[in-house]
């Protein structure tokens, strides 16, 4: 499934679309058990708004997640498309967009937010429903990870702590108006079918639109791994899911602790 040509493509643009690469009854089985947790638990929602949820890392937690971001094509595909020897497991991501809502992703980079350092680290994001460029599509600037630039993340969370968080980011650059120059900026967009995945690494720029133009919803699952070269780095103001108390290495050090980060794909 992965030639050359298409790890050229993810290097070159920082983000490859593979079609149909998860079968449909895969599909249907992840969306059977979200919509037990989107019926069951409203509270568990770490994202609130109109029409928008999001959870994260679910896998240590539930059986389904983990077996599917283990023991799916998805860390094969992810680690050939690094030219990593090895894909560990990070986190899942749910997000989901209902029917109408005016929510966004806004334009951010991933890596920033998480406490690692390398280039080898990616997302592999599966569509579950299918989505339009001009209905909630995941979107990117093509080649922005080959900048070198890390902006400024800035929290999605419905948790407080904004502020502190702001400002132990506040030496990076901020996100420049990517949609108020839209000459400036080459987008990259696909219309997907569910089963179909977006890898992307850690440091492209990317973000979706609204889904005021569609009568469905749009789910999607977005799972993290890392690879070869991560390097744990728990700086202040990362993502505190798994932190530097919980796990058998320190700073500086590849992240290899089967607990939180179990290796689940290698070559050979
Ligand atoms: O699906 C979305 O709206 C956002 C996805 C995203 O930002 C990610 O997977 O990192």
């Amino acid at each position: 499934m992965i030639t050359e040509s298409l790890i050229r493509q993810y290097e070159n643009d920082g983000a490859v679309c593979i079609k149909g690469a998860i079968d449909p009854q895969t599909i249907a089985s992840v969306l059977q058990n979200l919509d037990v947790l989107i019926e069951s638990d409203n509270d568990r929602w770490t994202t609130i708004r109109d029409g928008g949820f999001s959870d994260r890392h679910l896998w240590p937690s539930m059986p389904w997640m983990y077996e599917f971001c283990a023991t799916s094509k998805l860390p094969e595909i992810v680690g050939q498309l690094m030219r990593s020897s090895e894909a560990r497991l990070y986190f899942d991501h749910i997000f989901v967009r209902e029917a109408g809502t005016g929510q966004t992703t806004p334009w951010h980079q991933d890596r920033p937010y998480w406490p690692f350092q390398g280039k080898q680290i990616a997302s592999a994001w599966v569509a579950l429903t299918g989505c339009k460029k001009d209905a909630s599509a995941l979107k990117f600037v093509r080649g922005s990870h080959t900048a070198g630039k890390v902006y400024r993340p800035i929290p999605f969370g419905k948790d407080g702590g904004s502020s502190e968080f702001l400002d132990q980011n506040a030496s990076l650059e901020v996100m420049p108006d990517i949609d108020g120059s839209p000459n400036d900026f080459e987008i990259l967009c696909w219309d997907v079918e569910p089963g179909d995945v977006i890898v992307f690494g850690g440091e492209v720029i990317h973000g979706a639109s609204d889904n005021t133009g569609s009568l469905h919803r749009r789910a999607a699952l977005s799972i993290r791994y890392v690879g070869d070269d991560a390097i744990w780095d728990p700086r202040e103001g990362t993502d505190p899911m798994v932190n530097d108390e919980m796990v058998t290495f320190r700073a500086g050090e590849a992240p290899h602790d089967d607990k939180w980060f179990p290796k689940v794909w290698s070559v050979g």
